[in-house]
């Protein structure tokens, strides 16, 4: 069984709350439920976490790194902001998917900028819950 590690973001955990034409009204619960049933279709197990603090999306990356088959990662805001994100994605040698509800290329030019998508295989966007499944499918049939 394949093990994926779903990092999320700071304010993620607000998903559901606010902005529904943005972000759909799927709670991040909602989203960790249909990830887990998109993975048991694909035989893979997942571990699904949401951080507000950069450092603590670094500490799992590094702790996780060895440990995975995949990463599906929503950096949020630390997206367009974080090389401390960049170095530690670096040192992960399984395939990275980077997932955003929306399509931020198509919002405002300070999230145009992505420190994920260089290391990323493959990216999905702007197809709100969507993105995450197709994230766990692509990880599906690139093993
Ligand atoms: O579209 C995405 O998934 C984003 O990663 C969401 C981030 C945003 O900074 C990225 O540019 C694109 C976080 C948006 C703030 O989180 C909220 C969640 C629910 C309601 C309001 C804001």
């Amino acid at each position: 069984m394949s093990r994926i590690l779903i990092l999320n973001g700071p304010n993620l955990n607000m998903f559901g709350q606010r902005d529904p034409a943005i972000y759909g009204t799927e709670t991040l619960g909602d989203i960790e439920t249909l990830c887990r049933q998109t993975a048991e279709k694909n035989s893979q197990s997942i571990d699904f976490r949401q951080s507000n603090y950069e450092g603590e999306l670094v500490t799992w990356i590094q702790e996780e790194k060895d440990n995975i088959a995949g990463l599906v990662i929503n950096a949020a805001a630390y997206t367009h902001t974080s090389v401390a994100l960049y170095d530690a994605l670096e040192l992960v040698s399984v395939p990275i998917i980077e997932v955003h509800m929306s399509n931020p290329k198509e919002r405002e030019a300070f999230r145009h900028f992505s420190y994920v998508e260089p290391l990323a295989a493959k990216v999905f966007a702007g197809l709100g819950v969507q993105s995450y499944v197709k994230a766990l499918e692509y990880l599906s049939e690139m093993s």
